[in-house]
């Protein structure tokens, strides 16, 4: 059993709230999590974006910062890091993952599109809403089912995605695939599916593109879990992924190791031109996009720390200890566990708290209140939709996701997570549902403000 393959050098001092300072804070904060305070948080797992520990190489990356506006030396060394990994003819850096969402898709949907995925994040879902476009989800049946344990629950139901495009190929401007899958539990996407994904694109002259914030995690699942792998290096299936694709949508603050940035890539030159010309009007120049030097410098090296497989075994054992405690402890989790997070299954936790009371959201409460740690909804309050008749359709799952920072937190920390969810379970039967008082539309769990019922 390896320890981490790294040691500390910097901390950063937290502390934990009293109890009744916790109350006051989760009422200030209309019981949105997003609105309390970092510093009143003891353990941050609302998030595994943007909150990863650089190491020393990218510090010292960082003092290399060119700020040249045009042709930075920065640039260079995240176009070789990019050229090596990910291979496409082309990319501009962006700010972050939703910007290069947002510069896709305001270039190529047009309203009435259909953009399917194996499961848009939320980002994504509102960027294609936004431009007029209609984000379809077409995961395979056991990305539902909670607790059934299979290697690949991310994967595209390839089925659906040639029934779709049988019927509607022209209203279809690209097809995306999300590695690994955030709303259905960091569940990894096989090889095997994203190469049948591909030969129907082929097929029907559509080009893919891959949401591949987490592909490195990824890869590992796919090294770890599928015949044939075993002994590629992560370097050499990212490849091969990322040969089956036209291109990627890319935030840089998940495997990049970095607290900002991202890219878009693509092979087709024509979509390139039009990016730039885009990027331009809302980021900047194409060799900076949203980001300083010194930025890109970090990303550039991050990216290679991001493959390192030592990293990588510690960083997903990490989560997977959390997942194997709370499983020990009887607390519904999604089945398996997947690669950033370890996602608790509310509707199974709480299962007197209907859906329309948002029972994730109540938990996330409840966790805060109970020791200080934020968690995130992914639930009703982030998926549930309006049908043509004004009727709301809820989300099939119903989660409260606990993800891992990467290179931030010992175990330790994820016991007293542990001891938290114990303590709750004890007397989960006095927790109340919650009401929306404010908040509307796509992103509304950013900024929505509820109340408790009871
Ligand atoms: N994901 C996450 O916490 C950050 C925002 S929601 C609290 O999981 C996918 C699969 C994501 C994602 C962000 C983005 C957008 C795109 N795709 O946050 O804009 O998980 O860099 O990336 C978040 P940016």
């Amino acid at each position: 059993m390896l320890a981490e393959p790294y040691r500390i050098k910097v901390v950063e001092p937290v502390k934990i709230p009293s109890r009744k300072q916790r109350e006051r804070i989760l009422k200030k904060a209309h019981y949105n999590i997003f609105n309390v305070r970092s510093e009143d948080v003891y353990i941050d797992l609302l998030t595994d974006s943007g909150t990863a520990a650089m190491s020393c190489n990218q510090w010292a990356g960082i003092m290399l910062g060119d700020e040249a506006y045009a042709n930075c030396r920065n640039y260079f060394n995240l176009k070789r890091a990019i050229k090596k990994i990910f291979g496409f003819k082309h990319f501009v850096p962006t700010h972050q993952g939703r910007a290069a969402e947002h510069i896709l898709f305001s270039t190529i949907i047009k309203p009435g599109m259909i953009v399917p995925s194996n499961m848009h994040f939320d980002t994504t879902r509102a960027n294609i809403i936004a431009n007029g476009g209609k984000p379809i989800n077409l995961p395979v049946n056991d990305a539902y089912k909670p607790f059934k344990k299979a290697p690949f629950k991310g994967n595209m139901d390839t089925k659906k995605l040639r029934k779709l495009l049988d019927e509607d190929s022209e209203k279809v401007p690209l097809v995306m695939l999300t590695i690994t899958n955030n709303s259905c539990g960091g569940q990894p996407v096989s090889m095997k599916n994203i190469r049948k994904v591909s030969k129907i694109c082929k097929d029907y002259g559509k080009p893919l593109f891959i949401d591949a914030c987490r592909y490195a995690e990824n890869a590992y699942f796919i090294k770890e879990r599928e015949p044939g792998y075993k002994n590629k290096s992560i370097l050499e299936i990212a490849n091969e992924i990322f040969s089956l694709a036209d291109g990627c949508t890319f935030s840089g603050k998940k495997d990049a190791l970095v607290n900002i940035g991202g890219f878009l890539a693509m092979n087709d030159s024509k979509l390139f031109e039009k990016v730039k010309q885009r990027l331009i009007l809302v980021e900047g120049f194409p060799t900076y996009g949203g980001l300083a030097g010194r930025d890109l410098e970090a990303m550039a090296r991050g990216l290679l720390e991001g493959i390192d497989e030592d990293y990588l075994r510690s960083r997903i054992a990490q989560v997977h200890y959390l997942g194997k405690r709370l499983n020990e402890e009887g607390i519904p989790i999604i089945q398996p566990v997947g690669g950033h997070a370890v996602y608790v299954e509310a509707k199974h936790f709480l299962p007197h708290i209907p859906q329309a009371e948002f029972p994730a959201q109540a938990l996330v409460v409840e966790l805060y209140r109970e020791a200080a740690v934020r968690a995130v909804e992914i639930g009703s309050v982030m998926f549930a939709e309006k049908d043509e008749k004004g009727k709301t359709k809820y989300p099939k799952l119903e989660m409260m996701r606990l993800a891992i920072p990467r290179r931030v937190y010992t175990n330790a920390h994820m016991d007293v997570v542990v001891e938290a969810h114990v303590k709750i379970s004890e007397r989960k039967e006095e927790i109340s549902g919650y009401k929306i008082v404010k908040g509307s539309g796509p992103l509304r769990h950013f900024t929505a403000w509820f109340k408790p019922v009871k």
